[in-house]
């Protein structure tokens, strides 16, 4: 006689997808059921379905964004330097996944001093944009003083744009302003991703303007005496701070497994100033 009520209540479900965890089979689950007094073909259909539902859950979960085009400096055939009109870039070390190259002679002497003297007066405390309502905020994880310049600010900053927009092979319009930052002895910028964060309420607004960053380059002004590289933890990559080199990464889609983890190592001595471009999807107006 069967007296066990035949719906299919979601501690029923619970049920199945934990038996399923367990790592029992579906014979066997459908043996458990029947012999509590499920009939077979609703016990069946019970399994079925939730065991979809379950699938298609963790599918969404766990789903990749979209993978995007990204910024490419052309090292298809090994070049040791790569033209960018106004001077020959070095290729120091590259590394295909993720991409992250290394570039010497990015920038001479004299445009590392320039960019300093002109961004020094106007140097504040670091803000990170604020994912939560997408303006900005003071952040913890980030020690440093800094400021940006406007796109095409002046002829230094329109200089590098259009050697960045060369170098890496992407429209000039898609680039933030450069950013200045200096670092102090004990300051910071603890690792994280510079794509923004698609969980956050306000990434929305954030990427009205020019869609997400797809691409970093960090580049060193000066040389701090010790610390301050720039370190890759997912790869065990650290870069080191040499004046006038850049270190370029980029991301397909705004997620971990593009293993873009990067941080700045606290400085141990000296100071340490860099300028970072930031390259968007489309044109950041
Ligand atoms: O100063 C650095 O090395 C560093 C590290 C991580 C800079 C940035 N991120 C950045 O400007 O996004
Ligand atoms: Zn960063």
């Amino acid at each position: 006689m069967n007296t066990t009520p035949q719906t299919i209540t979601p501690e029923l479900r619970r049920w199945i997808v934990e038996q399923a965890q367990a790592g029992y089979d579906a014979p066997s689950v459908l043996q458990a059921m029947k012999a509590s007094g499920w009939d077979e073909d609703v016990a069946i259909q019970a399994m079925e379905s939730t065991l979809r539902d379950h699938v298609d859950s963790l599918k969404g979960a766990d789903a990749l964004p979209p993978a995007v085009p990204v910024p490419q400096p052309r090292l298809g055939e090994s070049p040791l330097y790569l033209d960018v009109g106004d001077r020959q870039v070095h290729v120091i070390t590259a590394l295909a996944n993720p991409r992250v190259v290394v570039f010497g002679n990015l920038l001479s002497d004299d445009e590392c001093d320039e960019l300093i003297a002109l961004a020094r007066p106007r140097l504040a405390r670091s803000l990170t944009v604020a994912v939560r309502s997408g303006g900005e905020e003071l952040n913890a994880d980030r020690t440093s003083d800094g400021m940006f310049f406007g796109r095409a600010e002046n002829e230094l900053a329109r200089r590098i744009e259009a050697r960045i927009a060369r170098l890496v092979d992407w429209p000039v319009q898609n680039g933030e302003g450069l950013q200045v930052l200096r670092y102090r002895p004990g300051a910071e910028y603890k690792p994280h991703y510079d794509y923004f964060d698609p969980g956050e309420p306000g990434t929305p607004t954030i990427l009205k303007r020019g869609g997400q960053r797809v691409a970093t380059i960090i580049m060193y002004l000066n040389e701090p005496e010790r610390g301050g590289g720039t370190t890759f933890p997912d790869i065990g990559m650290e870069v080191a701070p040499k004046r006038g080199h850049g270190v370029f990464f980029s991301y397909a889609r705004a997620h971990p497994s593009t293993r873009t983890l990067h941080g700045g190592a606290p400085v141990k001595a000296g100071e340490k100033w860099i300028a970072t471009k930031w390259l968007r999807e489309r044109e950041f107006a």
